[in-house]
């Protein structure tokens, strides 16, 4: 039993307004009591250690130390007082809360469940530049869910074959085209004749069709490269970005960020290495806390799964992502969640029951998997949207579009 840990355990303690509050879930070490394993989160997150300090006042450590205040069997709920935190800076709330406590001795499992910011926190940091109505104003797409693949392969495209790839799912009725998340510049495709072949079609795509076409072309590098790619990206005429937010961490996220308020570019989040923190459901950090922070940070868009395709993740908490990214949050703009992963035609009526129709659905094989190519596999996409949206049964829709008829004998349909 180690004792430097209970003074941080206050289960009376009633948290302030202006407390930072997490909620953990965790096992204590085959030694440790839950009083121990909690008070040793919270001292190791604030101001303690594993010893008695000669440098630290008692009334640092009640001023600034954090409280456990609640234990409920496996979960604890912790408060931090806002004074510990740097406003604006996300790396170091992250390090204090989600730092060194995942490797303590006293603990088996911890995940961070989730984090209540208070406002002054919250403020310090910009939002979405856009958030959803934003980009329905920027799109003019009112009240339906928007729509859009990935180019696939998604690696292994030179520039012009991106293009034209790119071109033909626009045409064939899709908004957005996305880059895939590790398509950055490589040998066989440069990242700005990319951006300069597909913005060429982008506009050819546009004029043909009277639509507002959306490339989220994908920044992810080094900082200073990920600047240079988004100030081409604007120069060259786009108005949008695509990141990968966990792989250029919290300080990337941010740098670019600051930088949206002179490019105004939409900032498009792929979570690509989330499920390094995420999947295992007894430790790591919890989506809800990546996706709310990233809402803090400012991105428009952001990857929440889908529940019903390829990746791990059930609908229950996809649902509650989509409550994460619109839900009020003080002045937060809310960000457009993304569904993605292993979708296809037959699974947008069960995507807009679920999550409503304030999401963006993305589909790189079931587009491009398509019998008819990716125009008609993109058709069958946005025709699926118009089934949706109608409340019409899929199957009957499809009845005189081939395309979409096609993708519902390939893959059929889901069912909610
Ligand atoms: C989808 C894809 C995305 C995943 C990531 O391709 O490549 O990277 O959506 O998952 P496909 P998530 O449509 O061919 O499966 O969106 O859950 O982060
Ligand atoms: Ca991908």
């Amino acid at each position: 039993m180690n004792k430097e840990y209970l003074p941080y355990v206050s289960l009376g303690y009633r948290p302030s307004k202006s407390d930072l509050i997490c909620k953990f879930y965790f096992e204590p070490a085959k030694d440790s009591s839950h009083t121990e394993a909690a008070g040793a989160i919270a001292a190791e997150s604030s101001t303690g250690t594993w010893t008695e300090l000669t440098t630290i006042k008692r009334e640092t450590r009640v001023n600034l130390g954090a409280k456990v205040f609640e234990i409920n069997n496996n979960t604890c709920k912790i408060a931090y007082p806002a004074e510990l935190f740097e406003p604006g800076n996300m790396p170091q709330i992250f390090s204090s809360i989600a730092g060194n406590i995942f490797g303590m001795k006293e603990i088996n499992n911890l995940r961070l469940l989730d984090i209540d910011f208070p406002k002054k926190i919250a403020d310090s940091f910009k939002g979405p530049l856009y958030g959803i109505q934003g980009v329905r104003k920027l799109t003019g797409i009112k009240k339906r869910p928007l729509v859009g693949t990935i180019i696939k392969p998604k690696l292994g495209l030179n520039e012009k074959q991106h293009a034209k790839v790119a071109y033909e799912a626009w045409v064939g009725g899709l908004d957005a085209v996305k880059d895939d998340e590790n398509l950055s510049s490589q040998p066989f495709n440069n990242f700005y004749k990319r951006v300069d072949e597909t913005l060429k079609m982008k506009r050819k795509a546009e004029k043909e069709t009277g639509e507002h076409k959306v490339y989220m072309c994908n920044v992810t590098a080094e900082t200073k490269e990920m600047l240079k790619r988004a100030k081409y990206l604007k120069d060259s005429g786009n108005d949008y970005l695509m990141v990968d937010i966990l792989t250029v961490g919290w300080a990337g996220l941010q740098t670019l960020r600051d930088e949206m308020d002179r490019l105004k570019l939409v900032m498009h989040g792929h979570r690509a290495m989330h499920a390094a923190l995420t999947r295992n459901p007894k430790h790591g950090i919890a989506m809800d806390v990546i996706a709310k922070a990233s809402r803090l940070v400012g991105l428009d868009q952001l990857h929440i799964g889908a529940g019903i395709g390829k990746m791990e993740g059930d609908v229950k908490e996809v649902q509650e992502l989509v409550h994460v990214c619109e839900d009020k949050l003080y002045n937060v703009k809310p960000t457009f969640a993304v569904c993605s992963g292993g979708l296809y035609p037959g699974t947008i009526p069960a995507l807009v029951k679920l999550y409503g129709k304030d999401i963006i659905i993305q589909a790189g094989g079931g587009v491009h998997g398509n019998p008819f190519g990716t125009r008609g596999g993109a058709t069958a996409m946005r025709d699926a949207v118009d089934a949706a949206m109608s409340g019409k049964n899929i199957y009957d829709y499809a009845k005189n579009k081939k395309e979409l008829k096609a993708a519902l004998d390939k893959w059929g349909a889901a069912h909610v």
